[in-house]
């Protein structure tokens, strides 16, 4: 698994966000410092995972969702897309007749990742060949003949000749009419030497490769930002590879400080084997790393029991006894429709059911619709305190909602009447705990 515990981190911010009840000033701010600190413990430079979650906190809190998308969807995809942007940019290599020439320090994963470049264009249909650059090292051209068999690659090298450049033409001259892409082994020093950038510079005039692709172990975290430097201030790179991301948590510092020289990422190593290599796309690895395949059916269940939750305040409420005018018209739509209260009537004793239906029977969706509009000429202590109602106020609110004095009193007498309902149910403890059983609830 990449990156283990970035990944981890990533994804419980994720869940946060998808199950969380609304998605307000809070919840951002807590989840841009879990992001915040996810990153930073993945090793990513401080800077850039500060204006990252600047922008991510900007974004959140001010950009209203595009229709059809849910606030809380809206805010992951603001994380995925800024996620993203932090690895910058990458490129393909073109399929077809090249020579590449592989750079890098020692250890960095050079020789193995020419096996996995050569297994590649292979299964692109191209002939892959690779030639051993690195001569100071005698287990060097040992390894690359091993690897070159094992993924089926032609192969040249000369265990007897000391002169890298050498080498690495004569092995073109040779491989070039029986292969298409030749890769070029070079060797690494422990440090980035004078003599090393000298035969880095010698083969790459000699041989005028048309990719310099600069390898390096991710494991070296924020460092691959001042490597890759040097080396593109020496041979001009036109690529980066970044190996080892199975083994280290210092990846992220790795990818972003490797993304931020400018030269793309290519593709990740991401184990010692010729097939664990990938090519690098900066919107799929965020999406894994987010588990973005998930989120769909996440943020569907989080729906689902959202709904559930509300249903459930609702039922409490009414059972409670405690039923305002408030209450009435944040519920309208549960009480004319399927919620709560046509459920419960369900379940009623007859007489009960009877009653209550007959209330919601009697109320179609455009008497609802009138209500609504006379609890907006109410004030907030009318709708808290209904029975401070009287005659003087009808009259104001019949007049501010330009309906009839008897609507304003309906509505009262059908506010009443469902309070009254609900009182009585709430009264019977055993009926309440039944209800709330049958409405799966807990009690
Ligand atoms: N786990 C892991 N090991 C790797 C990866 N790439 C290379 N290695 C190992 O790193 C070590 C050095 O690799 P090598 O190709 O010889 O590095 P070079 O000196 O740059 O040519 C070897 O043991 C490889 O098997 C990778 O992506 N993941
Ligand atoms: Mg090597």
């Amino acid at each position: 698994m990449v990156l283990g515990d970035l990944e981890e981190s990533l994804r419980g911010t994720i869940r946060k966000i998808a199950n969380a009840v609304t998605v307000d000033g809070k919840l951002i701010k807590e989840i841009v410092r879990d992001i915040q600190r996810a990153l930073l413990q993945a090793d990513v430079n401080v800077r850039l995972v500060l204006e990252l979650s600047k922008k991510i906190e900007k974004r959140a809190l001010e950009e209203k969702p595009p229709s059809g998308m849910s606030n809380r969807e809206h805010v992951i995809r603001i994380v995925h897309d800024e996620l993203v942007n932090l690895l910058g940019e990458t490129k393909d290599l073109p399929i077809k007749k090249q020579v590449i020439m592989m750079v890098g320090l020692y250890g960095q994963g050079k020789t193995t990742t020419c096996g996995k470049l050569a297994t590649y264009f292979k299964k692109k249909g191209l002939r892959p060949a690779l030639i051993a650059g690195d001569v100071h090292r005698p287990a060097a051209y040992d390894q690359l003949k091993q690897i070159a068999e094992q993924v089926d690659a032609a192969f040249y090298g000369d265990k007897n000749e000391k002169d890298a450049v050498k080498v690495v033409k004569d092995g073109i001259n040779k491989l070039k009419k029986t292969s298409d892409v030749i890769i070029v082994d070079t060797s690494g020093r422990h440090k980035l030497e004078d003599n090393l950038i000298e035969e880095m510079k010698n083969i790459f005039h000699a041989t005028k490769p048309d990719e310099k692709l600069l390898v390096i172990d991710a494991a070296v975290g924020q460092q691959a930002g001042s490597q890759a430097k040097a080396f593109n201030d020496a041979v001009d790179i036109t690529g980066i590879i970044l190996t080892k991301l199975d083994g280290t948590a210092k990846g992220g510092g790795a990818l972003s400080a490797a993304a931020e020289v400018g030269a793309p990422i290519i593709f990740i190593g991401t184990g010692e084997h010729p097939s664990d290599f990938e090519k690098f796309d900066p919107t799929r690895f965020i999406s894994r790393l987010l588990g973005m395949g998930d989120i769909k059916t996440l943020l569907e269940k989080a729906e689902e029991s959202m709904k559930g939750k509300d249903a459930e305040k609702t039922a409490k409420r009414l059972l409670s006894g405690k039923f305002t005018l408030k209450d009435m018209y944040e519920q309208m739509d549960m009480l004319s429709g399927m919620g709560p209260l046509s459920k419960i009537a369900d379940m009623l004793p007859i007489g009960f059911s009877g009653k209550l239906k007959k209330v919601d029977m009697n109320t179609t969706q455009d008497k609802l619709r009138k209500f609504r509009v006379i609890m907006d000429s109410m004030t907030e202590e009318e709708m808290e305190n209904p029975n401070i109602i009287k005659s003087s106020r009808v009259k104001r609110i019949a007049r501010g909602a330009g309906v009839e004095n008897r609507d304003v009193k309906e509505l009262l007498r059908y506010y009443n009447m469902t309070k009254k309902m609900m009182k009585g149910l709430s009264g019977n403890r055993k009926m309440r705990k039944s209800l709330m059983k049958q409405l799966q609830f807990d009690t």
